[in-house]
């Protein structure tokens, strides 16, 4: 059994519909003080230990986030409160003015279960869900598989994809996914495999998984 401390329940949904048949994910809705920083990485290990502390099992938390790039990355670590102030609409019409479009969506999921991961050996053979390996490989030549030191360690599973902003299409998803469209579909025009299969999120969960099941 699994926690995923989570307030937002699209998240839980995609982890479910991932991986539902290996491991029982339950919603912990315990709000951790989520420190204001400009790593997503540092933000979800940080709740993830306070997480872990506060109920004594294993725990996952995802921090993700919308990077626009003719935006420097605006709102990137502040894609939740941008969402709850500007409204999704608004951040569209900040991008509609730029001539470039391109963004990307984050997830950093943080797993933490009081044990040190030094000696678990990595798994192998990687199996790629999704396309676009090489910037898959970009973004997790970052952070990828932290163990802090002096701390409760964490273990952090990364995911990237690349789309574009669009006017609002589409019913499905959550947050951003109605202006965000991959390979020429809005994540909101998706059901929730369809999004996995390609989304930060599924990329982060996939590897996880993988790393989960060896344990
Ligand atoms: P928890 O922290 O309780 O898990 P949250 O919604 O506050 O939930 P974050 O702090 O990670 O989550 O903020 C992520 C923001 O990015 C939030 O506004 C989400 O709606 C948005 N977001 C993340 N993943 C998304 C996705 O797959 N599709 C659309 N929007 C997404
Ligand atoms: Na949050």
């Amino acid at each position: 059994m699994l926690r995923f401390v989570t307030t937002n329940e699209g998240k839980l949904r995609e982890a479910r519909e991932y991986l539902g048949a290996d491991a029982e994910v339950r919603q912990l809705d315990f709000d951790t003080t989520e420190i204001q920083a400009d790593d997503i990485a540092a933000v979800a290990a940080h709740s993830a230990r306070q997480a872990y502390r506060h109920v004594d099992e294993p725990v996952i938390v995802e921090d993700s986030g919308l990077f626009v790039d003719a935006l420097d990355g605006f709102p990137g670590p502040y894609s939740a409160y941008a969402e709850d102030t500007l409204g999704i609409e608004r951040v569209w019409k900040l991008a509609e003015m730029e001539s470039d479009r391109s963004a990307s969506f984050r997830s950093v999921i943080a797993y933490c279960d009081g044990e040190d991961f030094a000696a678990t050996p990595e798994p192998v053979n990687r199996e790629r869900r999704g396309q676009d390996q090489a910037a898959d490989e970009r973004a997790t030549a970052t952070t990828d598989d932290q163990v802090q030191e002096g701390d409760l360690p964490v273990k952090i599973f990364e995911g990237y994809v690349p789309g574009e902003l669009v006017a609002p299409r589409g019913e499905g998803g959550f947050g951003y996914d109605p202006i965000f469209e991959h390979d020429g579909t809005t994540f909101a025009e998706m059901d929730a495999a369809e999004k996995n299969a390609v989304s930060h999120r599924g990329r982060a969960l996939a590897k996880f998984a993988e790393w989960f099941q060896e344990r």
